[in-house]
């Protein structure tokens, strides 16, 4: 049985071997297919994910700041497999001195405005929550270096009921021309 998955598997091989890549056009095909391949894989890295108890923490990440911005935003979707509730309630960053969890809101005369949760956010049982641009965000504060785009740095996040998990945000570009919050807290 194995002896006959191992021969058919070799027999694909030797029907397709390598030296028939023979022209410049199929050769450039097999190098973009490993670029593609490549891409894929890292792709599949910058996704990256933690756990913490019944927690899924899926891909933290934050964005690039102009050089002289005193707060960072950070940003991670939460689900939470378990049948409690749980809060995230604090984090904390090495790039930062000081981290609170904030939300974003508009008023009814379209200000934004911000708020740190004392309480922190709930992640319902079985459910999730994601902190996103424009609605729950962790703020970094007092940021002893800017968040560099392409270069992760190094945090945690607290939760009431899964504790502490140590994490680190991928960094995005810097936002352009969409409504930020890098203005506030300076
Ligand atoms: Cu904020």
């Amino acid at each position: 049985m194995s002896f006959s998955v191992r021969h058919s598997f070799r027999s694909a091989l030797n029907s397709y071997p390598l030296s028939r890549f023979r022209s410049f056009e199929e050769r450039m095909g097999m190098v973009a297919f490993t670029l593609m391949l490549v891409f894929a894989l890292s792709q599949s890295v910058l996704a990256h994910e933690f756990k913490a108890g019944d927690l899924d923490i899926h891909h933290p990440w934050s964005r690039a700041t102009p050089a002289n911005a005193k707060v960072a935003a950070g940003y991670v979707k939460l689900v939470n497999k378990g049948a409690q509730a749980d809060r995230l309630i604090s984090a904390t960053a090495e790039i930062a001195g000081k981290t609170e969890i904030h939300e974003m809101s508009v008023d009814a005369d379209g200000v934004m405005t911000m708020r740190p949760l004392a309480d922190g956010v709930e992640i319902p049982a079985g459910g999730e929550v994601e902190l996103k641009p424009g609605s729950y965000h962790i703020m970094f504060m007092d940021l002893k270096e800017q968040p560099k785009e392409g270069v992760k740095f190094k945090g945690t996040l607290t939760f009431e009921k899964a504790g502490t998990v140590d994490v680190e945000f991928a960094v995005n570009a810097m936002a352009t021309g969409e409504k930020d919050h890098n203005s506030h807290g300076g």
